[in-house]
């Protein structure tokens, strides 16, 4: 807009901006027809057109990196991307967490807040709004524990531990009782592939032999269904640097035995953790460490007290750098049902 002011001895100067007072100075809403301009002691209005912010599409071109949550935990949507395409605007625009809502069940939740759902449904649709266009995602939710790969015990444990996890480099050796650092059996956090994980963690470079237990108190006996979130770690080319570029589909039951409270669960020969190169997972090398599926281990008899989810490590694969190599794990889920 240009503003020229007309002095006594007609003589006339285009008025810069800053010096022109304008009425309404807030925000500008569409019931607003009119600005009006003041410089010195003369008014000019304009007639003006405000055009509402009009979302034509809402989209989730993310999902968060895990959409399990336990019952009684807390939610983390960390990943959700959502992305709204606005009318008059050339570039769809991705949305910070502020501007959208999110509700489940009827009520509106945010990052942090307790998971209240009872877990009855095999899936929860979560409704992404903005504007009046909506996306949804699904929830699943656990009656029961949600423990991560890396929340390890490297101390005895007390009556007062609960939803644990426990590491031996093979079975006649002891409990890890201090973060490995040669790269062996360990939580990986604070790198580029634990952002793709639950907790942004996950129990990474397990090697034949490696013994991993998860423990868990009931206060009665009872049944509950067993699963994880595992990714392949079979790394087949990488850039010489443990960077990959392709890694390959394992075959779950090929890479570890697993008891459930000392009795073998069977897992069949389909339960496949798929690998794939950067194009097939969305371009970014570190979701080929966490590309993760959940492989389910069926019932378990729960007794009263300390229960223990077992994984012996023995793998048939051989990664590019001959060694061994077997699966991450992001976390393990304890489901007593609705
Ligand atoms: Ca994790």
């Amino acid at each position: 807009m240009e503003v020229t002011a007309t002095y006594s001895d007609d003589s006339t100067e285009k008025v810069n901006n800053y010096r022109i007072k304008v009425a309404p100075d807030g925000p500008l809403t569409p019931s607003d027809t009119s600005v009006t301009l003041t410089y010195e002691d003369k008014s000019t209005t304009q007639a003006i057109t405000v055009n509402a912010i009009v979302c034509t599409k809402l989209e989730i071109t993310k999902d968060p990196i895990s959409t399990v949550f336990a019952r009684g935990g807390t939610y983390d949507f960390t990943g959700l991307e959502v992305t709204a395409t606005i009318e008059h605007q050339d570039e769809p625009k991705v949305l910070s967490t502020d501007e959208y809502t999110l509700t489940v069940g009827g009520k509106t939740i945010k990052d942090g807040d307790t998971v209240e759902l009872d877990g009855a449904e095999a899936s929860y649709p979560v409704t992404v709004s903005y504007k009046n266009q909506t996306d949804t995602f699904d929830i699943r939710v656990i009656n029961g524990y949600k423990i991560e790969g890396e929340n390890i015990l490297y101390t005895e444990p007390t009556d007062e531990d609960n939803n644990f996890v426990r590491l031996k480099l093979s079975e006649d050796s002891g409990y890890l009782t201090e973060p490995s650092k040669n790269g062996t059996i360990r939580a990986v956090s604070g790198v580029a592939d634990a952002e793709y994980a639950s907790g942004k963690a996950y129990l990474g470079d397990l090697k034949n032999g490696n013994v991993i237990e998860f423990y868990f108190r009931s206060e009665v006996a009872t049944t509950a269904d067993i699963s994880i979130s595992a990714a392949s770690g079979y790394l087949v080319k990488d850039d010489g640097n443990w960077t990959p570029e392709e890694m390959g589909d394992m075959q779950f039951n090929k890479t570890v035995t697993v008891t459930l409270n000392g009795t073998v669960a069977n897992v069949p020969d389909d339960v496949i953790l798929e690998g794939g190169t950067p194009e097939d997972v969305g371009g970014v090398n570190a979701m080929l460490w966490t590309n993760w599926k959940t492989v389910n281990f069926g019932t378990m008899e729960v007794k009263e007290g300390l229960n223990v989810v077992k994984f012996v490590v023995a793998s048939e694969y051989t990664n590019c750098h001959n060694g061994s190599c077997a699966f991450n794990l992001d976390y393990l889920s304890v489901d007593f049902g609705a």
